[in-house]
């Protein structure tokens, strides 16, 4: 098992588009491990492979209480979404520490396909609804902060890059201090 490591918002390649699964091998399970583990340690209630720098569409999901219902959703599409909607604070693991209202369907239906490439489908409300759609959204290379306003979003990437920056400066590397000083920062 492997942890993984997670793109940061504003990370360019959180945009790419992630391409459907067409191999159901060893590799797609030991990613979908992989991904598991990386959620569960983050800690987490899903992850899309996107986020992981894996751009095909596999998506982990456990929204238990109990963290031990872990579902997996390959080549994840909202058949259905309904015209109700409902507010939901949201967090990202890939904008950690910014949480806020996005508005979306409250209950949704998905066709997906299991780790054998087995297709079910699957009505879902409450958590795992917004969850699925919010993760789906990784997939097409959309991070819920582009729900926000455009003022909101801009904040947020200027704390994120502020944040990366400082955690760059504190991190210990192989290279002597001296070396590091003349980077541009
Ligand atoms: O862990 C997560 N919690 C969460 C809370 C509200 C709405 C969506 C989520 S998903 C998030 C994990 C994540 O970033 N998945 O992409
Ligand atoms: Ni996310």
């Amino acid at each position: 098992m492997t942890l993984l490591t997670i793109l940061r918002y504003p990370d360019a390649r959180l945009h790419k588009i992630a391409k459907p699964v067409t191999v159901f091998d060893e590799r797609l399970k030991k990613l979908i491990a992989d991904m598991a583990e990386t959620m569960y340690d983050a800690p987490g209630i899903g992850l899309a492979a996107t986020q992981v720098d894996v751009h095909e569409r596999v998506v982990v999901i456990d929204s238990s209480e109990t963290h031990d219902d872990l579902r997996v959703f390959i080549n994840p599409e909202i058949l259905w979404a309904s015209p109700e909607k409902k507010l939901c604070q949201e967090g990202c693991l890939s904008v950690p520490g910014i949480y806020d209202e996005v508005e979306r369907p409250a209950q949704v239906k998905v066709r997906a396909q299991d780790v054998h490439g087995k297709s079910f489908e699957l009505s879902a409300d409450g958590m795992l609804a917004v969850c699925l759609q919010h993760e789906i959204d990784h997939l097409n290379g959309f991070v819920f902060v582009e729900y926000l306003s455009p003022l909101k979003r801009n904040r947020i990437k200027t704390k994120m890059i502020k944040e990366e920056r400082e955690m760059q400066r504190s991190e210990p590397t192989d290279k002597p201090r001296k070396a590091r000083r003349g980077s541009a920062r």
